[in-house]
């Protein structure tokens, strides 16, 4: 069962976005990839969002970089909650697209997460702990998760001092 979309801008943010699919197919999610533009393919990008919710899809996490719309163009289309990561690449480094990013008109939210792998990886994150709340079992994994992390910092900090 495919619940989470991910779509990006241009092939140029695949391996970026790929770190996303990476984390949400460790946890067992499924999901699909699109490679749609806000600007230079507008009609899909918006049939693409404006089906996802009856196609059962629970979650679009949409990667782009410069003027960035994708994230704002999905959200405007869908009232599933999208995730939007803005991409570096640009001469700007990807403030550009954090600013389009982040700066929604009140009524039309993308939860904006940090730029670039970070922000893939975060993204992910953020929709497991979204579909966490009606999946126990997708919650048992991520407590798992951070009490690995607790695990591997507190090692990582012992050998500092040995
Ligand atoms: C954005 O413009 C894309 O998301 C990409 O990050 C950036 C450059 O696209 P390409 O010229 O590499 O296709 O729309």
């Amino acid at each position: 069962m495919i619940q989470v979309g991910i779509v990006m801008g241009s092939e140029s943010d695949l391996t970026t976005m790929q770190v996303a699919k990476t984390v949400l197919e460790r946890f067992g999610v499924g999901v699909e990839m699109q490679i749609l533009s806000a600007h230079r393919t507008p009609a899909l990008a918006a049939a693409y969002a404006t089906q996802a919710r009856s196609r059962g899809l629970k979650i679009i996490i949409a990667g782009a970089g410069m003027a960035n719309h994708l994230a704002g163009a999905m959200a405007a289309n869908t009232i599933l909650p999208v995730i939007g990561v803005p991409l570096a690449g640009s001469p700007l480094n990807g403030f550009d697209a954090l600013l389009a990013t982040v700066q929604m008109p009140p009524g039309v939210p993308v939860a904006c997460v940090a730029i670039g792998e970070t922000g893939a990886k975060n993204a992910a994150h953020l929709a497991l702990e979204i579909l966490a709340l009606q999946d126990e079992g997708l919650a048992k994994k991520l407590l798992d998760f951070r009490a690995e992390q607790v695990v591997a910092v507190g090692a990582k900090n012992r050998s500092l001092n040995q």
